[in-house]
C-alpha cells in the first residue's frame, strides 16, 4: 500500500526530567532506524534532558511544563513527516520493534497502537496494570469494540489524520488518540508488544491521572457516539 522507510518517520515524545533515561532511548531509535528517523522532544524539564537530547541530534521544542498530553498534542503535530511515532521518553517501550510499527502503517493501517496488556506487562505496577485494563474496557465498551490498551505511549499514526482531528484531553490525550480515530472508521490496530520497567520517577500520580484518564474517556467516547448521532440526523435533514 505504502513504501515508507524510516526517512519518512518522525518519532517524537514529551520529555520531563528524564536525563536519567533520554540518553538511552535516543541512541536505541538511533541504532534501529540507522540515524534515518527525525526525532522531536517537546520538553519542560529543569534538569539535562535538553541538552542531552540536543547533543544526540534531536529536535527539542520548548514547553513550559503543563502535563502530559499539552507536550504530547505539540509533539504530534509538530513534524512534517508523513508517519509520526510516539514513544515515553522513560525507556519503557520497545524500540526495537519501530520496523514492525513502520510495517503495519505500510500495510494500510492509519494507527498502529502498541498493546502492552495482551502479552502481560509483568513489570507494569500492579495498579497501573489493573487501571489500564478498566480503561480498556470502559473504552471497549464505549465505542463498542475491542481495545486491549488504550493508555499505551506508543504508536505509529499517519500524519494526515492528526491534523484532521480536533484534540481536547490532556492526561487522557493517548485514550484520545485512539478512541477518535476508532470512532470515526479509520484503520486501527494494536500490536502486542513488551514493556520494560521505568527508569527514573514517574511524572504521573496514579489516582489523580486515573481519574482524569476515566474522565476523558467518558467525554471522548459519549462525544464522538453524540457526534456521530447527530451527523447522521443532519443528513436526514438534509435528504428531507
Ligand atoms: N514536556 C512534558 N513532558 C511530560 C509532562 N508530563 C509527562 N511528560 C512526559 O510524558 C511521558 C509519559 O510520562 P510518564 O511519567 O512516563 O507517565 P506514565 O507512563 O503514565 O507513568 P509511568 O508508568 O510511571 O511511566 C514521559 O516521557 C514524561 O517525561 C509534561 O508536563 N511536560
Ligand atoms: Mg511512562
Amino acid at each position: 500500500m505504502n513504501d515508507y522507510t524510516f526517512d519518512d518517520v518522525a518519532v517524537v515524545m514529551g520529555t520531563y526530567n528524564e536525563e536519567e533515561a533520554i540518553g538511552g532511548v535516543l541512541a536505541d531509535i538511533e541504532r534501529v532506524t540507522d540515524g534515518r528517523a527525525e526525532v522531536v522532544c517537546v520538553d519542560g524539564s529543569s534538569d539535562r534532558t535538553p541538552e542531552i537530547a540536543r547533543g544526540m541530534g534531536a529536535r527539542v521544542v520548548e514547553q513550559e511544563p503543563r502535563g502530559y498530553g499539552v507536550a504530547v498534542r505539540e509533539a504530534v503535530l509538530t513534524p512534517d513527516r508523513p508517519v509520526v511515532v510516539t514513544t515515553d521518553c522513560d525507556d519503557t517501550y520497545p524500540m526495537e520493534r519501530l520496523p514492525d510499527f513502520l510495517d503495519a502503517i505500510n500495510e494500510g493501517n492509519d494507527v498502529v497502537s502498541g498493546d502492552r496488556i495482551t502479552p502481560g506487562a509483568e513489570t507494569m505496577p500492579a495498579l497501573n496494570r489493573l487501571g489500564n485494563r478498566a480503561f480498556a474496557a470502559l473504552a471497549s465498551l464505549l465505542l463498542g469494540r475491542r481495545l486491549h490498551d488504550v493508555t499505551t505511549g506508543m504508536r505509529a499514526y499517519r500524519r494526515d489524520l492528526l491534523h484532521r482531528i480536533e484534540w481536547t484531553e490532556n492526561t487522557g490525550l493517548s485514550a484520545e488518540l485512539l478512541m477518535r480515530p476508532v470512532a470515526r472508521g479509520y484503520r486501527v490496530t494494536e500490536l502486542p508488544i513488551g514493556y520494560d520497567e521505568r527508569a527514573g520517577e514517574t511524572k504521573l500520580d496514579p489516582l489523580r491521572g486515573g481519574a482524569a484518564i476515566a474522565k476523558s474517556i467518558l467525554r471522548v467516547g459519549v462525544a464522538e457516539r453524540l457526534g456521530r448521532q447527530l451527523d447522521r440526523s443532519s443528513e436526514t435533514v438534509d435528504r428531507a
